[in-house]
């Protein structure tokens, strides 16, 4: 007779459920990995949710629980469009999606819709962020909506692995639009780059000189430019700063040849211009899948993750080894010193570890 037969019938009980022993002492019981993989492919909310909980944790047994979902889920992955919102702080970035997803739930009955914001300039879940899921309330309600509010990068990769993680599992749920909203400092537009399909960027009228203060580096990467806040007193400033806008936009090189990036003029707060955003990236979406972009960009972003993800654990399983952590330190502090560059500090390291 089994151990866990036998438990049963000394409890009394014919037919206890079936305990993983690897849950054993939680408070409740957790689904298994493959029931919460099963229910997040049928596209149950409170599983993806619990789903992007686990792959965000940074404890070794969640990792590996992790992993498994991910490699089912990962193949499982359905198309979705995965559009980056970036823009300063206070741009309307929120508001924006809460009034584009209420647009778009009018317009196709059958869509779901994912909305994941991110801070990857921070390791750490910001306040802002998670002000936004009782702001998105007129959304959040709907059942084709799913909000997660931020993402903590606590993990190897950061915020911005995890975030493309959540994405992937968002697509194994079968939502059609996916909107990440990043907060745009530093290096966010670049992190967006690899984990969406488009980059829409909102700006707001302003002066001349507010408008150059776009860096130049956002003007080649943003697919479509939203001028938001266009009503009250901007009003009057907003075809003008459109027009510089564009004048500008024709001078940067873009990173895709054949298509100019379109700037519209929106009022996130007063719900207007959501058709245009709408017909741009409509025609960006169908532009993109014909040249093959959609997919080549696909695969850019796999060979990323690959390729950073071998680097981030040789480093930490490398400095596991004393030996070699304790050359690491001597060089690092040689290079912090500014006696050695950075780049032949790393060459000779490498070099060791390879002799
Ligand atoms: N007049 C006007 N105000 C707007 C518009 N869109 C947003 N706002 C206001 O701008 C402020 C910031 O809006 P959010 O949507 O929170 O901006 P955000 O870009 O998401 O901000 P962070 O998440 O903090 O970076 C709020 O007070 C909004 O009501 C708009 O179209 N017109
Ligand atoms: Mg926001």
């Amino acid at each position: 007779m089994s151990k866990k037969s036998a438990l049963n019938i000394a409890k009394g009980v014919e037919e206890a459920p079936f305990i993983n022993p690897k849950w054993k002492g939680a408070k409740r019981r957790e689904p298994e990995i493959s029931e919460l993989t099963q229910k997040v492919i049928e596209g149950d909310m409170a599983a993806l949710s619990t789903a992007i909980t686990l792959i965000e944790s940074t404890s070794e047994k969640d990792e590996s629980d992790s992993r498994e979902l991910l490699n089912t889920i990962i193949p499982n992955a359905k198309n979705a469009f995965v559009i980056g919102v970036s823009g300063v702080p206070g741009v309307g970035k929120s508001t924006f999606l809460e009034s584009y997803c209420s647009f778009l739930l009018e317009l196709d009955p059958e869509s779901k819709l994912a909305i994941l914001a991110v801070d990857p300039s921070s390791e750490l879940s910001k306040g802002s962020i998670l002000g936004d899921k009782t702001r998105m309330e007129s959304i959040g309600k709907s059942d084709r909506v799913f909000i997660r509010p931020s993402a903590s990068g606590g993990k190897l990769g950061g915020v911005a692995r995890s975030t493309y993680e959540a994405v992937a599992l968002c697509e194994a749920a079968g939502f059609d639009f996916i909107f990440v909203e990043t907060v745009g400092v530093g290096q966010s537009e670049t992190v967006v780059s690899k984990l969406t399909d488009c980059f829409l960027f909102l700006a707001m009228p302003g002066t001349g000189d507010e408008l150059q203060g776009i860096k130049k580096g956002i003007m080649e990467m943003a697919d479509i430019i939203a001028l938001n806040k266009c009503d009250g007193p901007r009003e009057k400033q907003a075809n003008h700063s459109a027009l510089e806008l564009r004048n500008a936009l024709q001078l940067v090189s873009r990173h895709r040849d054949s298509w100019q990036t379109p700037v519209v003029q929106i009022s996130a707060l007063e719900s207007k211009g959501m058709e245009a955003v709408w017909t741009e990236l409509d025609k960006y979406y169908r532009h993109s899948m014909l040249n093959g972009w959609l997919e080549n960009n696909r695969q850019e972003q796999r060979e990323y993750w690959f390729k950073e993800n071998v680097g981030a654990l040789l480093f930490t399983s490398l400095t596991k080894n004393q030996d070699w952590k304790k050359q690491q330190l001597d060089l690092l502090e040689k290079v912090t010193e500014g006696i050695l560059s950075p780049f032949e500090a790393s060459r000779i390291l490498v070099e060791k570890l390879l002799a």
